[in-house]
């Protein structure tokens, strides 16, 4: 550095900081087949958890006991946690095996 003082006219001595955003890591909440619960339970848990229509919902559900697996929503990680907590509760108070789990999007 040199020892010359600053002057005023030799420009700015602090940079401006460039806010620099990063997007959150997203996650998304997945559902599970199973042979026991019942449709109408896991359409009304969509409804009820995941804001779906009931045209929505039948539509996951039916993929879901298609294929196996099926996204119910994608998240931010608190979000997520959330809602795979309140399926988890939900199913459980109902005795009904229904499972969930989330992944990184
Ligand atoms: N396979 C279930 C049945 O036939 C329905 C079902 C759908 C269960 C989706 C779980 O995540 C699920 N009653």
């Amino acid at each position: 550095m040199s020892d010359k003082p600053q002057h005023y006219l030799d420009g700015p001595v602090v940079q401006e900081a460039k806010p620099k955003l990063q997007k959150p890591q997203l996650y998304k909440v997945i559902l599970l087949n199973d042979d026991y619960t019942p449709m109408e339970f896991v359409v009304d848990i969509l409804e009820r958890f995941f804001a779906k229509n009931r045209e929505e919902a039948t539509h996951i559900m039916l993929h879901v006991h298609q294929k196996g697996i099926g996204v119910c929503g994608i998240y931010t990680w608190e979000i997520a946690e959330t809602k795979l907590r309140q399926v988890l509760m939900y199913a459980q108070e109902n005795q009904h095996p229904l499972q969930c789990t989330m992944e990184p999007e």
